[in-house]
């Protein structure tokens, strides 16, 4: 992290405008095969695209050499999810090019914004897990640690969702369909990885007993970069992305003569492993193919890593000290075998040797605590895919049970709480316990969630490994959730404090004392009320609703889940609007109420919940009485380009799941950051922001986990609350009585049923009230402008914790023992 210097400026870039004019009709012309008088918005997306990627080329090149003069140890960040979202602005920023972009587009005749929107977003992901995983990597960059993400480069990301009669519908996303310019195909450079066989016992030549994994198929990955540059620098990095690849075509000959047909039937088949994305967020499916894609990518990763090892001619015992894995949650758990099948079946180590190599290469991250999104696998099938892993988890299992024996552990029937395997009708491996058996540290991701860890879910590990949980909050990177999402406050800031703060998030602290300046308030308003005009306009071009930015808008954005409670926040809407039925002369706070967020297509509950938002949605919308009270409104295909828009025009945020649920949320932070004040339980990162914030400064509301906890273990009871609270029951009846489908009045029975026949398992009823309440505040203090606006600054002002550079330097410093590279040459 070196540069304080203005972002956005083209001082150091090394070419001139005229250059990247000249570059960019260069690769209209050559690359792109068009004419470059009069290109259409494709091909000048594309043009400047690949002379932005020549920029990138050299200083990641030259990245790698430092790397390798250095010895550096690196870090393996494995994620079977990225979301990057679009890349042309970011690499921009990060050259410092955005202005002479701008201006050597315009002399083709397209402004830089409207190229922007050309770029498909790359939706490797589902949400919050996965978008970490790219923040990450955008800080890794910026603080010039050496290392490098790797993941799947599928042919179809997240679906494309579309809102049809209120319904979520899915489509799929070929966002290569056009053919990406930032992936970089390594298509010579192929690495097998082998499929189902069986494992053989052999016998070198002094009479040792060893195992090999023989027979069964290949498949081949072939890698594919992605360049991460760190901002204002010439660090540049990469996402190794693999693409699965027939090992047909080698063997077409030999094995299928006759059957050409079939044959290229098969290599297509083995293609699919890299071809789809599972759409599910916080469940698992437990498919064969994603098994498949986890090892797949492990696999590859496994051997890249190791071929990049071996260069440096040292002992394997010494692995560590060059290289560390973070495996970010269970989903590439198989790492830890994989890597003890090849340090002894292939590099002939004993089990003694190579089970410390990798406790001390290995260090995994959990994402949950829900019971549903913890991974196990059923051993017939890993016994059956992947037969030598099988064995290997076995015998991790033996010997980490036999430890406990001795040493009078096994009380309380401990062993089979902690074992890998699951007893049952159906033998299961936990992932969960393979991974924190295997690594040397686990991490929650807030500091809530990981002492539930330690004092829940992993208990009896922590009892085992003392020291091994740990916790690191999560973080957001500030070059695209401030810099580049809301240019209008980065620039107040700017002129206000400098740009100091885009590498040191911290310094927004400076901001503090204007939150009294009467003058620096007014600024601040302009500039959130700019971005709701602009937020504005895209919802009317999205779904054709007028929205008026002058009301507060309240803003739920994230995948659709009932323990994230969306439910909650329509209750509330409901209630507004038989308030104002009830008296449509009472003065009211005019609301727009905003929702976004994709549903796991076979998540039904999740679904009705979207199509109940839309109902809502219709009927307040279209009556009289509530105009220009409350608007309430679903954006399809939530997305990282969509958040972008929707972020910088928050006034509040709701982050509003049931308490103990929510892992962290990151959401969370790019709306504070963005000056939004925050609506929230005491749940993951909300419980920091509002350590950093300010009580006084954040809308605090709800059960604390423990209270969740207790009430649950005493008898939750939905319908008290139900017969208590007369506004509850009105709203609950409403439903029920079908006054949202007056077609079909049974449509949303489901809904009301979670809440009073099968238990309200998130407590949306022991919350509501609560909740109500804290609207009420915010209501309140949204009539005063000054007051929210002082708040809404130091919002702002107090979330440098929150920068993905701080979470990145603790995963340095106290995980992956890593230090920044020297400066690149
Ligand atoms: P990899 O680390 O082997 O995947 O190589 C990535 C890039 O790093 C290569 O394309 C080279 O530019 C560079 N590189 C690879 N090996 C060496 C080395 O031994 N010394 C210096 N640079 C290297
Ligand atoms: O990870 C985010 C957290 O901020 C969120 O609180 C948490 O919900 C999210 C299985 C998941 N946890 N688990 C997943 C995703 C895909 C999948 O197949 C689980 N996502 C989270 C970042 O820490």
């Amino acid at each position: 992290m070196k540069t304080d210097g203005q972002h956005d400026k083209p001082e150091e870039c090394p070419l001139s405008a005229d250059t990247l004019e000249e570059d960019i009709a260069r690769h209209i012309r050559f690359t792109m095969g068009r004419d470059p008088a009069k290109p259409n918005r494709h091909a000048a997306f594309m043009g400047l695209a690949f002379a932005v990627r020549d920029r990138l080329m050299d200083r990641w090149i030259r990245t790698q050499r430092t790397q390798y003069d250095t010895l550096a140890k690196r870090v393996y960040f494995l994620s079977l999810e990225f979301l990057p979202g679009r890349f042309l602005m970011n690499y921009l920023i990060s050259l410092k090019m955005v202005d002479e972009a701008r201006r050597a587009v315009e002399a083709i005749g397209y402004d830089l914004e409207e190229l922007e929107e050309e770029e498909w977003d790359a939706g490797l992901g589902n949400g919050g897990l996965g978008r970490l995983a790219s923040c990450y990597m955008d800080s890794l960059a910026c603080l010039d640690f050496p290392g490098y993400g790797y993941g799947i480069f599928y042919d179809y990301g997240i679906f494309h969702q579309i809102v049809q009669d209120g319904w979520q519908r899915e489509q799929c996303d070929n966002w290569v369909r056009r053919g990406t310019p930032w992936e970089i195909r390594r298509g010579e450079y192929l690495i097998p990885v082998q499929f189902y066989g069986r494992t053989e016992a052999v016998t070198d030549a002094a009479g040792r007993t060893g195992y090999r994994w023989v027979g069964g198929e290949v498949v081949m990955a072939m890698a594919c970069d992605i360049l991460v540059p760190g901002y204002g620098d010439d660090f540049v990095t990469n996402m190794r992305l693999w693409r699965a690849q027939s090992s047909r075509e080698f063997d077409l000959e030999e094995f299928n003569q006759g059957d050409y047909i079939g044959a290229v039937e098969a290599k297509v088949q083995s293609e699919t492993i890299s071809s789809v994305l599972y759409p599910s967020d916080e469940v698992e499916q437990g498919r064969e193919l994603r098994l498949k894609q986890q090892y797949f990518f492990v696999a590859a990763t496994l051997s890249d890593i190791l071929r990049r090892y071996k260069k440096l001619d040292r002992d394997f015992s010494e692995l560590p000290d060059f290289v560390a894995i973070q495996l970010n949650d269970t989903h590439p758990a198989i790492a830890i075998p994989e890597l003890m099948r090849l340090l002894m079946d292939e590099e002939g180590l004993t089990w003694e040797t190579a089970w410390p190599i990798c406790e001390k290469t290995f260090a995994y991250t959990n994402h949950t605590v829900l019971p549903e999104a913890l991974e196990t696998w059923p051993v017939d099938l890993i016994g059956r895919l992947l037969p030598r892993h099988m064995d290997i988890i076995f015998e991790i299992n033996r010997r980490f049970l036999s430890t406990l024996a001795p040493i009078g552990k096994t009380a309380d029937a401990l062993l089979p709480r902690v074992s890998l395997i699951a007893e049952g009708s159906q033998q299961r491996v936990r992932m969960a316990h393979l991974a924190i058996v295997g690594s040397h540290t686990v991490n929650g991701v807030a500091a809530l969630h990981s002492k539930i860890l330690k004092e829940s879910l992993f208990k009896d590990f922590d009892t085992l490994f003392p020291g091994r949980l740990t916790n690191v909050t999560n973080g957001i990177t500030p070059r695209r959730w401030l810099a580049q999402a809301n240019p209008s406050l980065a620039q107040l800031i700017d002129d206000t404090i400098g740009p100091g703060w885009i590498t040191d998030l911290k310094r927004l602290r400076e901001l503090e004392p204007l939150a009294d300046d009467a003058d620096f308030r007014h600024r601040w308003i302009s500039v959130k009320k700019k971005n709701k005009k602009r937020l504005s306009r895209y919802i009317l071009r999205k779904i054709g609703l007028g929205v008026d930015p002058d009301t507060l808008f309240s803003v739920q954005v994230k995948r659709i889940h009932e323990y994230k409670r969306q439910l909650l926040n329509v209750l509330h809407v409901i209630a507004l609007y038989h308030r104002i039925k009830a008296d449509p002369a009472a003065p009211v706070v005019p609301r727009t109420v905003i929702f976004a967020g994709k549903a796991a297509p076979a998540y039904h509950q999740a679904k009705r919940i979207i199509k109940l938002i839309n109902s809502v949605a219709a009927k307040t919308n279209n009556d009289p009485d509530v105009q220009g009270k409350l608007r309430v409104l679903f954006l399809p295909n939530y997305c990282v380009s969509q958040a972008e828009k929707i972020v910088p025009a928050v006034d509040l945020s709701e982050q509003i799941s049931t308490a103990g649920l929510e892992a962290s949320g990151t959401g969370n932070m790019k709306m504070s950051l963005n000056g939004a004040l925050t609506i929230g339980t005491l749940d993951g990162a909300n419980i920091e922001i509002m350590e950093e914030v300010g009580k006084e400064n954040i809308f605090i509301f709800g059960l604390t986990a423990r209270q969740v906890t207790d009430l649950r273990n005493n008898g939750y009871n939905p319908w008290s609350y139900y017969e208590n609270d007369a506004e509850l029951r009105r709203v609950l009846d409403s439903i029920s009585r079908g006054d949202f489908s007056p077609t079909d009045p049974g449509l949303f029975a489901p809904v009301v049923e979670s809440l009073l026949h099968k238990g309200d398992y998130y407590m949306l009823l022991a919350d509501f009230r609560a909740y109500v309440k804290a609207q009420e505040a915010v209501g309140e203090l949204f009539l005063d402008q000054q007051e929210w606006t002082r708040r809404s600054i130091l919002n702002t002002a107090r979330m440098g914790k929150f920068s993905s550079d701080r979470s990145v330097m603790e995963y340095a410093e106290n995980i992956w023992g890593l230090k920044p590279l020297p400066k690149i040459e």
